[in-house]
């Protein structure tokens, strides 16, 4: 689905507001979201465009080169988006500098107050973020809920922890949130032992009442990776139930083949083979910083015995050295090959072309 489809079926249907969208922050200028910074020490978290240890541009307008996005949030639909691509190509992200300072230093950035407003009381958090600092430096991520408009400060749970070696690209994170009453999220910095260059950036904040993907492999440089002809595996990933699967994209100039696999893991001793009528979803999109803009691209697959994609026998054990991860050819597989991209439908041309100037990412949720 593209953003044309979602403007085309709002108007179809008069709808006029969404819900499940919550918030949206890219910083497109320093004064654009509704983001409230406090700090007890020297620390603090500071809008900038550019940190001399990294980054050295925000995420919001990385990958845009020209007029693949309008920069309008959806046609016909409100909501608390700040506005994505800015066309001055100035692009303020937060950060908090570890390259001073003493350890222990904290400093928090809080949302401002979300009730929410469907009954499943799931939402999803995702940001990008950019680690720069060392490796005993922490992104803590708070959930506070309120019991109402007069509780001052609720009650914290730390709901996702970012710290370890530092990385010299964005990197995308899912947080899973549980809120069932009026809640903000505090994005808090904390400075570890051990010198800094840098610190930990911030940028292309998204919340909505969903749920988060199970998993999330993103994945950079994609017009170079078809331009090239790229056969790529993702990491082992392990299904609630505890089977191993992975996913396989190769990527060519004519099309984008994506196939997911059972992969021998560390719990197939235990586990039911075969393993018919499981299911899995999975759903390709980019990376546009307004989470209602992505292009998306899902399909699922069930372990059918009878299915016609079927390839060797459905769901058998993985064979072979278990404990081996990269034997590749040991699984069993589920085929599914699609024709991605290959003939952009009437009218999604644009699109298919921004597709191809962002990163991609792949996310599943499984039901093996
Ligand atoms: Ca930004």
């Amino acid at each position: 689905m593209s953003h044309y489809d979602m403007v085309e079926l709002n108007k179809l249907y008069n709808c006029t507001s969404s819900i499940a969208f919550l918030l949206g922050c890219s910083f497109v200028n320093e004064t654009a979201c509704e983001l409230t910074r406090c700090s007890r020490s020297q620390a603090s978290w500071e809008s900038v465009t550019f940190t001399p240890g990294g980054p050295h541009s925000g995420h919001t307008n990385l990958g845009i080169s020209g007029a693949s996005f309008s920069g309008n949030t959806t046609d016909n639909v409100t909501a608390s988006f700040s506005g994505n691509y800015n066309e001055n190509g100035t692009d303020f992200f937060m950060h908090f500098s570890t390259a001073t300072g003493g350890e222990g230093d904290r400093a928090k950035l809080e949302t401002r107050r979300m009730t929410p407003r469907r009954n499943c009381t799931v939402q999803c958090l995702q940001f990008y973020y950019y680690h720069s600092g060392n490796e005993s430096d922490q992104l803590n991520i708070w959930m506070r809920e309120f019991d109402d408009d007069n509780d001052p400060e609720g009650t914290r749970r730390l709901m996702g922890q970012i710290t370890g070696p530092p990385a010299d690209y964005w990197q995308l994170l899912h947080v899973p949130l549980n809120a069932t009453k009026m809640f903000q999220v505090e994005f808090e910095g904390q400075k570890g032992e051990g010198n800094s260059s840098g610190g930990i950036s911030v940028d292309d904040i998204n919340l909505s009442e969903t749920e988060c993907p199970h998993e999330t492999w993103q994945i950079r440089n994609v017009e170079q990776l078809i331009a090239s002809g790229t056969l790529l595996f993702s990491p082992r990933y392990y299904s609630r139930d505890g089977y191993g699967y992975q996913s396989v994209v190769y990527f060519s100039p004519m099309y984008i083949f994506t196939s997911i696999r059972l992969v021998s893991g560390e719990n197939d001793d235990q586990l039911e083979w075969p393993c018919p009528w499981r299911q899995i979803t999975t759903l390709m999109l980019d990376q546009n910083p307004d989470i209602q803009q992505r292009m998306s691209w899902q399909w699922s697959f069930t372990t059918d015995p009878t299915s016609y994609y079927r390839r060797g026998p459905m769901c058998e054990p993985p064979p072979g050295d278990r404990s081996t991860y990269h034997t590749y050819h040991n699984y069993c597989q589920l085929f599914h090959n699609v024709p991605f991209c290959d003939r952009p439908p009437h009218g999604l041309g644009t699109n298919v072309e921004s597709l191809r100037d962002m990163p991609l990412m792949v996310t599943c949720s499984s039901s093996l």
